[in-house]
């Protein structure tokens, strides 16, 4: 027999050794092997940025449609084009921008999913978690932890009222790897109020935490990250000239009872990028959303320019460079999985040289 013909044999061989393994749900390892454990991350979905003056039309659509309550969340899910139908904008993490109208309620419930909301626009709307309320400004950080009941509300303040809009972040394609995923509604659609607004900001706040009855859970005690403390920090810093070549002067958000992330499967930044900058290149393992506070620029995302104004919302992918610029003072917020990755050791980050 010729050595080609023998060959051609195997494969035939192979293909029927495939095809008969298949009923019993058995499959070549080899066959996969290189794409099952490649050589560095191959994410199967893209970087993306939505323009906000784009999406805002079609969320005050939405708003005519449907409300808050019928909806429970009016959310525009912001989905990965790499991932449709998945409801995802990486991997492991969700975001939507979710819009209630003045005098909306959108209805107390719980879930086992983490959440984060980042205020895009508008005031005079608070998020109640576990029984404490808090008014919510645009650049403000918020958390809802795991099996946190929470509702969100519209009253306005002082008499005057206008539409608010968030950005949901939340740790769902996690959950749902992992099948852990549980969520029931409340009895009313505002949960009572069981604490005075302020109350855990004071307590945990202020770099100083109660000697008794300590905070117990996976999540920050903090549960509102005011912009306007955030934003005094990083001006300050950027004063004294602490800025990265990469990152500009960037800080991430810290559980004040462990130094650790807000939540167990979600970190977030805020970083600043004074006008000008051109930052060098980084990538990291953790896919990363961006939502753009102040300022105009472009994220450079593996060589893909990405022209960002106020409100914008960005995607990058793990293991993808990313290179910032600003065209103006800039203000970036960002959330990621990276805690996640980290308690896993599978964290690693680049900062590439140009
Ligand atoms: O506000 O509780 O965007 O449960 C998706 C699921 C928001 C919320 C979302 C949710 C919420």
């Amino acid at each position: 027999m010729n050595k080609e013909l023998a060959q051609h044999e195997l494969l035939a061989a192979r293909r029927a050794l495939y095809q008969d393994m298949q009923a019993l749900h058995l499959s070549p390892l080899w066959e996969s092997l290189h794409t099952l454990v490649p050589r560095q991350p191959t994410p199967d979905y893209e970087a993306a940025l939505w323009r906000y003056e784009d999406v805002l039309p079609h969320l005050t659509r939405a708003g005519e449609v449907i409300s808050a309550e019928e909806a429970v969340r009016r959310v525009l899910i912001l989905e990965n084009p790499g991932l449709k139908g998945s409801a995802s904008i990486t991997r492991s993490l969700y975001a939507g921008l979710q819009l209630i109208l003045p005098g909306e309620i959108a209805p107390a419930h719980r879930h086992t999913q983490s959440a984060l909301r980042f205020i895009v626009q508008g005031k005079g709307a608070y998020t109640a978690v576990d029984g404490e309320r808090t008014m919510m400004q645009p650049g403000d950080f918020i958390l809802t932890p795991a099996w946190a009941w929470h509702d969100h509300g519209n009253p306005g303040i002082d008499g005057s009222s206008e539409p608010v809009v968030w950005l949901d972040g939340l740790d769902i394609p996690t959950i749902r790897f992992f099948s852990s995923g549980f969520a029931e509604n409340g009895d009313s659609a505002s949960q009572p109020i069981a604490r005075p607004e302020g109350r855990s900001f004071a307590a945990y706040g202020n770099n100083m935490a109660p000697v008794r009855h300590q905070h117990s859970g996976a999540s920050s005690p903090i549960f509102n990250y005011p912009y306007e403390r955030s934003r005094e920090a990083l001006e300050t810093l950027r004063r004294q000239q602490e800025i990265d070549a990469w990152l500009g002067v960037k800080l991430r958000y810290v559980n004040p009872l462990n130094g650790g992330a807000p939540m167990p499967t979600i970190g977030a930044c805020m970083q600043l990028l004074p006008a000008g900058f051109r930052g060098l290149p980084h990538r990291s393992t953790d896919g990363t959303v961006y939502s753009v506070v102040e300022g105009r620029g472009t994220a450079v995302i593996g060589g893909r320019r990405f022209d960002f104004a106020p409100r914008d919302t960005f995607v990058v992918p793990s293991w993808a460079t990313l290179a910032l610029e600003a065209l103006e003072d800039a203000v970036l917020f960002s959330f990621s999985d990276r805690p996640v990755l980290e308690a896993i050791g599978q964290l690693r980050e680049e900062f590439l040289p140009e």
